[in-house]
């Protein structure tokens, strides 16, 4: 095989920034694959350039001029991003590649703009990849492995790309590990509700915590497994022989289930500094909060926020992860239990989620797209955040921001932030959960949402956008979306602005996906 000169671009930010959030976290925020596809490409014999674009860099300029393949790995809010790149590069010979969350969940949207999309990928689908290597147009070819890789390169071998990527980062550094792939449990909307669990090597995983050691004076190492700990005794035991207790601080999402109080006993003595349940909702989904399926409402809301000051006594950083829009919400209700739980557990930061379909990812979108509740909202905005695709089942548009503004309102105002700051230990808790609330996550959110609001009341064409009676995008998308695409802007290929909300539908070969197809105009 020629040996090819190959450029990998993570991308983080999902356009140019100047943000101080980013210009702290962005670097911490790399993903494991591109730096395990680049180990596997210099495996193969190639040479590879590997950029993480935290929205600071030009990456021409970072990547020699004459590459034969660029892989890029991106997120949905990235997509657009991506779409621009790829045109570039493209106009200048290089093939092209799509990996990461986007290409797994809208991988017929990604081939009109990408020689090859790639899903679950391991090192044999890569070599398809690399032996072929040829322009695949105009639709590029989409290949998945059956199944997750059974390995990845592990931290010692990922180290000469880790390395500039958290020299970037100014002062935490977090470094990326992986201990299990998929999850044994089978919440609706999520992408890894169908993927069987699945533990990866725990030698490698004590070598690399050896290595870690030899290579900062303090590691911090943020698991990004989908639910860590599912087999807790084995992590446990793997990190207490690997290191001294308390050597490294850990990071990790956990659901709660798994967080009993000998767990935590186990994993304050083990340096976890930081843990991320999922709580999602107080209807459903009691299996992952440990309440079992009969508890619900205000009863649930106690035990939880029990559970989470319980675990606030052992580990001092704690994110309770809620998705907001769920079809079994209903009324004022879930949104008021949200707002007692924040009285309830003051130490806890809350983060919610906009209920969201990424295509393809989880089985609840097929189910979305043949009700026509999804709607085009342009990638860049599919953050969980800023917007939702889905049409609420049980809210009219307008009082599903009222209560979303309400409980932001309520749980990052200076009453519940002060009562946080008292509850929280330490100084980067304390400073962190402050400063999240002040900037872009709290404040910015509230004045954000309460924009789109006022949209839904005084804009006619936004609010048919958001009741699915028309795609042509809204000004208030088009106008942030140029903004903040900057330059990449005038290298979005013809079509990029729009996208089918029922590709995954029609891909099942159900003709009566009809709602709105991708008829949005760019101007
Ligand atoms: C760990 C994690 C994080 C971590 C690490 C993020 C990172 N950069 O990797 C943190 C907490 C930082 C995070 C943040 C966010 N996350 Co997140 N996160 C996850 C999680 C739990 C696991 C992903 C993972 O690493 N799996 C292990 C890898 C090995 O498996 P995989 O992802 O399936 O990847 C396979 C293939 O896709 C492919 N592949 C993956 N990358 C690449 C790259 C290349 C080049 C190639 C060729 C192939 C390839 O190979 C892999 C092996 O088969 C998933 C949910 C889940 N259960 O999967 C959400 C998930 C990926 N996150 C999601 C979101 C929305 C976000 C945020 C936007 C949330 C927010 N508002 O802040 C941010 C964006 C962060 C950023 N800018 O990069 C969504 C993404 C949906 C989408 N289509 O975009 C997911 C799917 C959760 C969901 N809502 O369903 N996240
Ligand atoms: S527990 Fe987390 S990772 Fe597992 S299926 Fe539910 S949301 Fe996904």
């Amino acid at each position: 095989m020629k040996k090819l000169r190959i450029g990998i671009v993570d991308l983080v930010a999902r356009a140019p920034t100047t943000s101080l959030y980013a210009r702290l976290m962005h670097a911490n925020l790399a993903s494991i694959m591109p730096q395990a596809v680049a180990v596997w490409c210099e495996e193969e014999g190639h040479e590879v350039h590997l950029v993480c674009y935290t929205g600071f860099e030009n990456i021409a300029d970072l990547l020699p001029r004459d590459i034969d393949l660029l892989l890029i790995s991106a997120f949905t809010q990235a997509a657009q991003l991506s779409y621009a790149i790829s045109n570039q590069f493209r106009q200048k010979g290089v093939v092209t590649v799509l990996g990461g969350p986007h290409a797994r969940c809208y991988p017929d949207d990604a081939r009109k703009y990408f020689d090859y999309v790639l899903g679950f990928t391991d090192k044999d689908t890569l070599r398809s990849v690399l032996e072929d290597c040829a322009p695949q147009r105009p639709l590029g070819t989409h290949l998945s492995a059956k199944r997750q890789p059974e390995s990845l390169p592990g931290v010692r071998e990922r180290w000469k790309f880790i390395e500039p990527i958290i020299a970037k980062a100014p002062t935490i550094k977090i470094v990326p590990m992986i201990g299990s792939l998929g999850c044994p449990y089978t919440c609706s909307f999520c992408i890894d509700s169908t993927v069987e669990y699945q533990p990866l090597g725990f030698d490698q995983i004590r070598e690399d915590l050896r290595f870690l050691r030899t290579k900062m004076k303090r590691p911090r190492v943020a698991w990004h497994d989908p639910n860590f700990g599912v087999r807790f005794n084995d992590y446990m035991n793997v990190i207490e022989d690997a290191v001294p207790p308390g050597s490294i601080d850990f990071l990790a999402e956990s659901s709660l289930s798994l967080l009993s109080e000998p767990h935590l006993v186990r994993l304050k003595k083990n340096g976890f500094k930081a843990i991320l349940p999922g709580i999602e909702s107080w209807y459903s989904l009691g299996n992952k909060a440990g309440t079992g399926s009969s508890m619900k409402g205000s009863e649930k809301v106690k035990q939880v926020s029990k559970h989470i000051n319980t675990v606030l006594r052992y580990i001092p950083y704690v994110q309770a992860n809620f998705v907001v829009g769920l079809d079994e919400d209903e009324g004022d209700e879930p949104f008021e239990l949200t707002k007692r739980f924040v009285d309830l557990a003051p130490g806890v930061f809350p983060a919610y989620s906009l209920l969201s379909a990424f295509g393809q990812a989880a089985p609840l979108n097929l189910d979305l797209q043949r009700h026509g509740r999804v709607l085009p909202t342009p990638f860049h905005f599919l953050d969980n955040n800023r917007a939702t695709n889905v049409r609420p089942k049980n809210y009219s548009w307008g009082a599903l921001y009222d209560n979303v503004i309400g409980l932001r309102k309520h749980s990052f105002s200076w009453r519940a932030v002060a009562r946080r700051f008292q509850a929280n230990r330490g100084t980067i808790p304390r400073g962190l959960n402050a400063v999240r609330a002040l900037s872009a996550e709290g404040a910015g959110r509230i004045r954000y949402d309460t924009t789109v609001r006022r949209l839904l009341d005084r804009d006619a064409g936004f609010r048919r956008f958001f009741e699915g009676e028309t795609a042509a995008l809204p000004r208030f998308y088009l106008d942030q979306l140029r903004s903040d695409l900057g330059p990449f802007w005038a290298s979005l290929p013809d079509g990029a602005l729009s996208h089918d909300p029922n590709a995954y539908l029609r891909a099942q070969g159900h003709a009566g996906a009809e709602g709105l197809a991708a008829q949005a105009t760019g101007s």
